[in-house]
């Protein structure tokens, strides 16, 4: 090679370095850029039940939507776990066992706020059941939360109180694992808040957006959330970025 040639490489290679950090969207584009999961990752599927889809008690928008998407995704990871919501039949969050009390409207526990849902996921159920079609026979532990009559849940890490740990994060340390990769139901709960515990608890943590559905809260609950989960470190990637 000539200087001169030489000259006209570095510069060109140079150039190509700025693209590739200054433009994130043409660096995923380019294969070589797409995050392949290996042994140090997990795909922690939240909560993909019966009761979150349509027909379900507490069904989120085309929950269903998700399930072949989840399931090819699932193959790319060595590891998988799955999350079950799993509540006792008087559970503390359900509208029902709050006299005068109505499906979605927040009331004071001794742990903070709580919303109120219809009674959902209820320990043995049919609606507590894996939604039909969802295919991972490979994962490797499946966590079941929200079992505590007196606490929520939505986390897979820690429990509403915020000092009860469901054991996960233990689990998943002595496995290796650092990157948890998160989807399911529902973005905004479950999804949401186990994903920042992820963070709480030390692991890096992406949310695979297309692979989720949100409930949307007032119709705001899904931006905000997206919102915090940012704040705590969380990315916020689509299926397309993983190889
Ligand atoms: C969920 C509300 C109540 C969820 C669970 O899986 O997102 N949401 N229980
Ligand atoms: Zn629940």
């Amino acid at each position: 090679m000539s200087a001169i040639d030489r000259r006209s490489f570095m510069k060109l290679a140079a150039g190509a370095a700025v693209a590739g950090t200054s433009a994130g969207w043409f660096a995923q584009a380019l294969a070589h850029d797409k995050i392949k999961p290996g042994p140090t990752d997990v795909f922690i599927v939240v909560d993909v039940q019966k009761c979150f889809i349509p027909g379900g008690s507490l069904a989120v928008n085309n929950g269903d939507e998700i399930v072949p998407l989840i399931n090819t995704i699932a193959k790319k990871f060595q590891y998988v776990v799955m999350t079950q919501d799993w509540h006792t039949a008087d559970h503390i969050s359900f509208a029902s066992q709050h006299e005068g009390k109505k499906p979605f409207e927040m009331i004071d526990v001794p742990y903070g706020k709580q919303v109120l849902w219809p009674d959902h996921c209820v320990q043995g159920t049919e609606g507590a059941e894996f939604a039909p079609g969802l295919d991972i026979p490979h994962a490797m532990l499946v966590i079941r939360k929200g079992y505590h009559r007196d606490v929520d849940s939505y986390s897979t890490f820690m429990e509403a109180d915020k000092k009860t740990p469901t054991g996960l994060s233990g689990y998943l340390k002595q496995r290796g694992v650092k990157r948890c990769f998160l989807a399911g139901l529902a973005t905004d709960f479950c999804v949401g808040w186990s994903a920042m515990d992820a963070t709480t608890a030390g692991f890096q943590a992406a949310v695979i957006e297309d692979a989720c559905r949100g409930i949307n809260l007032g119709g705001t609950g899904l931006e905000a959330a997206w919102k915090e989960m940012g704040k705590k470190g969380v990315k916020r990637i689509q299926s397309g970025d993983l190889a």
